[in-house]
C-alpha cells in the first residue's frame, strides 16, 4: 500500500466529508470472481452490452481522478405531438433548431437521463420518453451527456456528476423561468450514474424539485467508497425521492436512499430472466430498473409492492399490509422501504392495470 502515490480528490469537499458504511455488503449469489469482486474492483456494464473492470481501490480511485472542463450536455424537448423528433434546446432553454418550443403550459415536466456507457438514444431514455408521450400530456425533457459518459474511464465519469448535475440544475431554472414552471411540476428520472446526477441537478436548482426517481442508482463511488449526500442521490434532493433497486450491493446502491426504496426480487442481483456469467446477470439486472419504471408508466398499479423491513421478512409474510406501487404511480405521502416480486419477462407487473 505505502508504494502508492496518493493524490488528492479535485473536490476537497468530498474528500472532507468521507463516511464509512457501518455494514459490509453481502454478495448474495455465489461469487464467480473471487474475493476482491464487489469491493476492490467490480465489472460494469456499458448499456451496449459491453463490461469494462472498474478498479474501487482507493489509492487507485484517488490517482485516476481529474475533472474534464469540457463536458458537454444537449438538451432534447419532445411532446406527443411530435414524439419521435425534438426541439434541441440550449443551456439557456432557447431552441436551437426550430423557432419555438411546442410546450405544453402547467402539463408535468418529465426529465430523463442515462448512465455510463450510454446515451438519450438508448433504452433506458427512450423507451421511459415514448412510453409518457403514449400516456398522456405532457413536456420531456431527455438530456444527453454521452460526450463525458462514454469515457472508458468509470472514474473520471463518476467524480463529472456534481458538474454536470450543476450545469442541468442551472438549466432547469432557465426553462422553469421561461415557460413558467413550478418546481413540483418537474419530475427528474435517471438511471445508474444519471441518478446521481438528477440528485445534484435538482440540488443546484433555485427551485424546490417536485420527485426524482432513481433507477438502480450507481454504487460504485458513491456507496462504495461512500461520498457525502451532496455528492449524490439523497432523499433532500426534492420533495420526493424515490427508488427502485435492481442489481443492489454489486452495480446498483444497496441502502436506501429516498423517501421510498423499491426493492423488486430482493433487489440483488441476478432479476428473474436474466442469466449467463456473472458479468451478464449483473448488467441484464441493473438495466432491469429502467424497464421496470417505463412498464409502470402506462400500467400504475402493475408493480404492488409490501412496506418490509428486509426481503426475508418479505418472503415470511411479515410486513404490514400497506400496498405501495412502485414506478409511475407511487404515492409522493410513501416513506420506507418496499418489497415485491416481478416476473422474468414483460410484462414484468403482476397487476395489470385495469384503467
Ligand atoms: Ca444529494
Amino acid at each position: 500500500m505505502g508504494t502508492h502515490h496518493r493524490t488528492q480528490l479535485t473536490d476537497v469537499a468530498v474528500c472532507r466529508d468521507f463516511r464509512y458504511l457501518d455494514h459490509h455488503s453481502k454478495l448474495p449469489y455465489q461469487n464467480a470472481y473471487g474475493e476482491g469482486y464487489g469491493s476492490k474492483w467490480i465489472l460494469f456494464p456499458g448499456e451496449d452490452g459491453s463490461s469494462h473492470f472498474v478498479t474501487l481501490d482507493q489509492d487507485e480511485l484517488d490517482a485516476r481522478q481529474f475533472m474534464d472542463p469540457d463536458y458537454k450536455v444537449q438538451f432534447r424537448f419532445y411532446t406527443r405531438a411530435y414524439p419521435h423528433s425534438y426541439v434541441l434546446l440550449d443551456e439557456y432553454a432557447n431552441p436551437i433548431n426550430e423557432s419555438s418550443v411546442p410546450f405544453i403550459a402547467g402539463a408535468p415536466v418529465k426529465v430523463v437521463t442515462h448512465g455510463w456507457r450510454s446515451s438519450a438514444d438508448r433504452n433506458a431514455v427512450m423507451n421511459i420518453k415514448n412510453e409518457y408521450l403514449k400516456a398522456y400530456d405532457c413536456n420531456v425533457v431527455t438530456i444527453d451527456w454521452s460526450q463525458t459518459a462514454e469515457s472508458m474511464m468509470y472514474p473520471t465519469v463518476a467524480i463529472q456528476v456534481k458538474a454536470i448535475g450543476n450545469l442541468i440544475g442551472k438549466f432547469l431554472d432557465k426553462f422553469s423561468n421561461r415557460f413558467g414552471v413550478t418546481g413540483d411540476q418537474v419530475h427528474l428520472i435517471g438511471h445508474s450514474l444519471g441518478a446521481h446526477i438528477m440528485g445534484n441537478a435538482a440540488s443546484a436548482c433555485q427551485m424546490r424539485i417536485g420527485r426524482i426517481t432513481g433507477l438502480d442508482p450507481a454504487r460504485p463511488m458513491f456507496e462504495l467508497p461512500p461520498m457525502p449526500d451532496h455528492f449524490k442521490l439523497d432523499r433532500s434532493d426534492a420533495v420526493f425521492v424515490d427508488v427502485i433497486h435492481t442489481c443492489s450491493g454489486v452495480l446498483g446502491a444497496e441502502a436506501p436512499l429516498g423517501h421510498a426504496d423499491f426493492y423488486p426480487n430482493s433487489g440483488f442481483a441476478p432479476q428473474p430472466g436474466c442469466d449467463g456469467i456473472q458479468a451478464m446477470f449483473e448488467a441484464c439486472s441493473h438495466g432491469r430498473s429502467h424497464f421496470l419504471f417505463s412498464e409502470s408508466i402506462s400500467s400504475r398499479r402493475g408493480f404492488p409492492a409490501l412496506r418490509c423491513g428486509s426481503w426475508a421478512d418479505y418472503s415470511g409474510h411479515r410486513c404490514q399490509l400497506q400496498t405501495a406501487y412502485m414506478g409511475e404511480g407511487a404515492d409522493p405521502a410513501l416513506t420506507g422501504t418496499f418489497y415485491l416480486t416481478t416476473n422474468a419477462v414483460a410484462p414484468f407487473g403482476r397487476a395489470l392495470d385495469i384503467n
